[in-house]
C-alpha cells in the first residue's frame, strides 16, 4: 500500500503579457471553471472571494491545506529570447520550467503538489518511480529535432524520455521516465512527425475510439494495469484540459472535437 499524503499544496504559475494576449486563455472563465470542478475545488473556486482559504470542507476531509502563491513570469520582451534550433523561446520556457521544478520538488516528500499552469511542467526527479497519466488530445512527444512548430510544449514528453538531441539550456531536465510507465488517454491529434514515437517506444495509448469501444472505467482501469499492475508506484497526473470535448472546455487554445465528456474527465481524476 502506497503511503499517501493528505496534505496538498496549491502551485499556480502565470504569464504576463504573453498568453494574456490569447483570448481564449486571458478570458477563460469556462475552463477555469471546469478544471477545478474536476480536483473538486469548484465550490470553494466559485465563490473564493468569500470563503476562507484552505477551503474548511477540504480540511475537514483531513486534508492540510496550502496555498504556496502565484508564480509570474515576465513573457514581454521575448525578442531577445531567440530561438535555439528550432525551439521557440527556449531561455523563457527552461527558466519557467526549473522554477517549477524546484518548487514542486521542495515540497515532493511530505506534500502532494498540485500545480496550475499550461505548459506541462513537472518535476519527475522529485517522483523517480513514478508512472504517469497523460490526459490529452495530443503527444506531445515530438523530439527537439523532429518538431515542426517549434513549440516546445509540443515535446515536454520527449525530454524526460530521453528522446531525440540535447539542448544545453534544458541540461537540467533529468530522462527519469521509462517508456512502460507512461500511459496516455485521449489521443486524438497527433502530429505527423511524432505518429510512429509511442509505437516505436512501445507506449501505451488509449484513443478516443478506445473510449467509446470499452468506456472510461475500463479504460482507466487497463491503464492502471499496464503501467502499475501492483498498484505500488506513485502516480502523476497530467491532463491538459484539451481533453476535453470543446464542448465542455471551448477555452483554450488547441481545440480538437471528438474529446471526453465533463463525466468521463472527472472519472479519471
Ligand atoms: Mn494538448
Amino acid at each position: 500500500m502506497i503511503n499517501v499524503p493528505t496534505s496538498l499544496t496549491f502551485i499556480k504559475l502565470g504569464w504576463t503579457t504573453y498568453l494574456s494576449r490569447i483570448p481564449y486563455v486571458a478570458f477563460s472563465p469556462v475552463s477555469i471553471n471546469h478544471y477545478y470542478r474536476w480536483l473538486c475545488f469548484q465550490r470553494w473556486w466559485t465563490s473564493r472571494r468569500r470563503r476562507p482559504w484552505p477551503p474548511p470542507w477540504l480540511s475537514g476531509m483531513g486534508w492540510e491545506v496550502k496555498f504556496d502563491g502565484h508564480l509570474q513570469f515576465d513573457a514581454s520582451n521575448l525578442t531577445t529570447d531567440l530561438p535555439i534550433g528550432k525551439l521557440k523561446n527556449p531561455r523563457l520556457v527552461s527558466k519557467a520550467a526549473k522554477t517549477v521544478a524546484e518548487v514542486v520538488a521542495g515540497y515532493a516528500s511530505w506534500w502532494r503538489p498540485l500545480t496550475r499552469h499550461g505548459y506541462h511542467f513537472r518535476n519527475l526527479d522529485a517522483y523517480p518511480d513514478a508512472c504517469v497519466f497523460y490526459i490529452d488530445a495530443h503527444a506531445d512527444i515530438n523530439a527537439t529535432d523532429t518538431t515542426i512548430s517549434g513549440n516546445i510544449h509540443g515535446m515536454s514528453l520527449s525530454f524526460v524520455l530521453g528522446l531525440g538531441s540535447k539542448i544545453p539550456d534544458f541540461g537540467w531536465v533529468k530522462a527519469v521516465l521509462k517508456p512502460e510507465r507512461l500511459v496516455y488517454i485521449g489521443l486524438r491529434d497527433v502530429d505527423p512527425s511524432e505518429q510512429l514515437i509511442p509505437k516505436q517506444h512501445k507506449i501505451k495509448a488509449f484513443s478516443m475510439h478506445d473510449v467509446d469501444k470499452y468506456g472510461i472505467g475500463k479504460v482507466v482501469k487497463m491503464a492502471l494495469n499496464h503501467v502499475n499492475p501492483d498498484g505500488k508506484l506513485p502516480i502523476h497526473l497530467s491532463f491538459d484540459i484539451d481533453a476535453l470535448d470543446p464542448f465542455a472546455a471551448p477555452s483554450t487554445v488547441c481545440l480538437v472535437d471528438g474529446g471526453l465528456t465533463l463525466r468521463e474527465g472527472r472519472s479519471i481524476c
